[in-house]
């Protein structure tokens, strides 16, 4: 397999100290960290749309990816085979375990639904071929309900009814090819669920189809046997101004509404969590209270941009308190870390696409490795249980259990000559955490 990166080695772990461009100094795949091995544990997935189809186009600006593998496509199809190849070399190359991939990424769209339909049918031919040989593995599929002129109004909140079926047509279709694959999950993100103006939208109407079209999708899905984990991906705006799905709150409360809870899990991912003003933390824990965090987009939103900037994610606390909340749910399977990350547009060349992974995987490798030691030094557990012991007698604990009543509370906070507070040592744990990086 060298015939579309034959500059690039085969990337091996080769410890901190290595200078290799072309080497992991952190993920070291069967090493076992915690009763499980690193590969177990990180469950790494290779985005095929920006890896593979994004050109680096801007708004300002033309595509600036160096692909001179593509060159010898002359016809849609034969690209999309080219690409496909691709992208199981460069796997393989970095040894990543699984994919991810909209329908519209892996076949050409061609000028209906129909010839779209036979697209996807030879390129799971192959995709299955590349599989078998190769030992990688679909993490999820989808369908793209956003690109195509027709959803300009939305998908599942379109409008138009037949907007609404030629999208079921397409979620079918994405089920079935995932199916077909063997694929762990199938994720639903908004895209373009959501609106611009109340002047023109029916508010109610767009949430109870949209709510409509996942009970048909999950209804389908048990139909065909699809055993895989359904997955909602929660972002709070881009493309619409108002995403239905804004976070983690927003679609469990939706869930609840429309009787969905336990049918979805949710796929969070850093840079949504940010543009929703959360913590990529805060979203992970919400959903892991909550029983719902199935999958992790990973990688990383820039400070200084309010969008969805989707870079490689380097930041080294950010993927340690990740890895702490994937640890506390006792891990992210059968979900994965999918690298939902494009390399930046002046990062143009074939190789940058290896330097890139290489980042975010040793980023996440680094950040496993770290809150290992954090959970097995029991460093934060410890101050929050003590911090909150109040509740594990006495009052606290009939507050817990339900046997207080606002009366018997008021009566024994009237005997309360002062109340004793401890500090919340914020600064303190801060520099714990950075002991530890
Ligand atoms: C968009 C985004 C998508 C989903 C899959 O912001 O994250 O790529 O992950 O449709
Ligand atoms: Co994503």
């Amino acid at each position: 397999m060298d015939r579309f990166f034959p500059d690039i080695p085969y990337v091996r772990y080769e410890g901190p100290d290595s200078r290799n461009p072309y080497a992991f100094r952190y993920y070291n795949p069967d090493e076992v960290i915690l009763g499980k091995t690193m590969k177990e544990h990180l469950r790494f997935s290779m985005a095929y749309w920006h890896t593979l189809c994004a050109t680096g186009t801007d708004p300002f600006g033309r595509g600036t990816a160096v692909r001179p593998y593509e060159a010898e496509a002359k016809t849609p199809l034969e690209l999309a085979e080219i690409r496909m190849r691709a992208g199981f070399e460069l796997m393989k190359k970095l040894q990543i375990p699984y994919f991810c991939f909209h329908d519209c990424d892996i076949a050409p769209e061609g000028s209906s639904l129909t010839e779209f339909a036979k697209n996807l049918d030879i390129m799971a031919d192959l995709a299955e071929e590349l599989m078998a040989e190769t030992g990688i593995k679909l993490l999820w599929g989808t369908a793209n309900l956003f690109s195509h002129p027709r959803y300009v109004h939305g998908a599942a909140t379109s409008c138009s009814a037949d907007v609404f079926a030629c999208a079921a047509a397409q979620v079918k279709k994405a089920l079935d090819i995932t199916h077909r694959l063997k694929g762990e999950n199938y994720v639903f993100w908004g895209g373009r669920e959501g609106y611009e103006t109340l002047l023109n939208t029916d508010l109610a109407l767009e949430l109870d189809n949209l709510a409509r079209f996942l009970t048909l999708a999950a209804d389908y899905a048990d139909k065909i046997g699809f055993t895989g984990q359904l997955l909602i991906e929660p972002k709070p705006k881009e493309p619409t101004k108002h995403q239905y799905d804004f976070d983690v709150a927003g679609v469990l409360g939706f869930l609840r509404k429309y009787g969905l809870e336990g049918r979805f899990k949710l796929n969070i991912e850093a840079n949504h969590a940010t543009l929703a003003g959360h913590t990529f933390q805060h979203e992970l824990a919400m959903a892991r209270i909550n029983n719902l965090l199935g999958s992790i987009d990973a990688n990383q939103g820039d400070l200084l941009l309010g969008w969805d900037t989707d870079h490689f994610p380097t930041n080294l606390y950010e993927t340690t308190l990740c890895m702490l909340e994937v640890l506390k749910q006792g891990g992210i399977a059968p979900g994965g870390l999918n690298f939902d990350a494009k390399v930046r547009r002046g990062s143009f060349a074939p190789e940058d696409l290896f330097l890139a992974h290489i980042a975010g995987m040793d980023s996440f490798a680094r950040g496993l490795r770290i809150a290992a030691r954090i959970i097995e030094d029991k460093a934060l557990d410890e101050f929050v249980d003590r911090r909150y012991r109040s509740y594990q007698s006495g009052i606290g604990a009939a507050i817990v259990k339900g046997e207080a009543t606002l009366e018997s509370l008021a009566a024994y906070a009237y005997t309360l000559d002062e109340v004793k507070l401890e500090s919340g040592r914020q600064e303190y744990l801060e520099t714990l955490i950075n002991l530890y990086l």
